[in-house]
């Protein structure tokens, strides 16, 4: 059993329902158990500015597959909420990016872990903090409250408070 992170993000179409609908996805696969969820901040786009704001979160999960398996699973997931992608950096109905397996260090020619750019990413940082905090980041051997530290939080807020995975999933929040 892994523990792994993965950040979601939207900004195309209901945002907030495409997230809730991805974590559903996610907890439904029976080798994957989402076991702690970030709340929803709105985020300024980073890389290509000119598009909508985004929702992000963040999810821990224990899985029993892979990174590639894993991986497989949330490529499939972005596949079937539909998701656009026309440009490189442009807006996207859903993005899933293994983040953190374990403390694993993966390069391979599909996947690359940790995520080469999750620690000078705001949006990836501050969901992170808020569901793991102490965890260190094998890389840059760093907390995840470290980097933030170092980052800074500018471009994101707080958009909607979720505390229980359950409770999301089935929109009661
Ligand atoms: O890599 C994730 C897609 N993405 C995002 C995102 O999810 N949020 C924000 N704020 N900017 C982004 N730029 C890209 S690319």
């Amino acid at each position: 059993m892994t523990i792994a992170y993965i950040s979601l993000g939207s900004n195309m179409g209901d945002k907030v329902e495409s997230l809730r609908q991805a974590v559903e996805l996610l907890h439904q696969n029976s080798s994957i158990e989402v076991t702690k969820v970030s709340s929803i901040y709105d985020t300024d786009p980073v890389g290509y500015e000119d598009q909508d704001v985004f929702m992000n979160l963040v999810v821990e999960v224990e899985t029993t597959l892979s990174s590639e398996a894993l991986l497989i699973v949330c490529q499939a997931i972005e596949q079937q909420l539909k998701r656009v992608r026309i440009i490189r950096w442009g807006p996207r109905t859903m993005d899933l990016d293994i983040i953190l397996y374990g403390n694993e260090v993966i390069h391979t020619d599909n996947l690359i872990v940790p995520h080469p750019r999750m620690h000078e990413r705001a949006f990836v940082l501050v969901p992170l903090a808020e569901i793991a905090p102490n965890v260190v980041q094998p890389v840059e051997n760093t907390s995840i409250t470290e980097l933030l530290a170092q980052v800074g939080a500018e471009g994101v807020r707080l958009f909607s408070k979720i505390t229980h995975v359950d409770k999301f999933i089935q929109s009661d929040e």
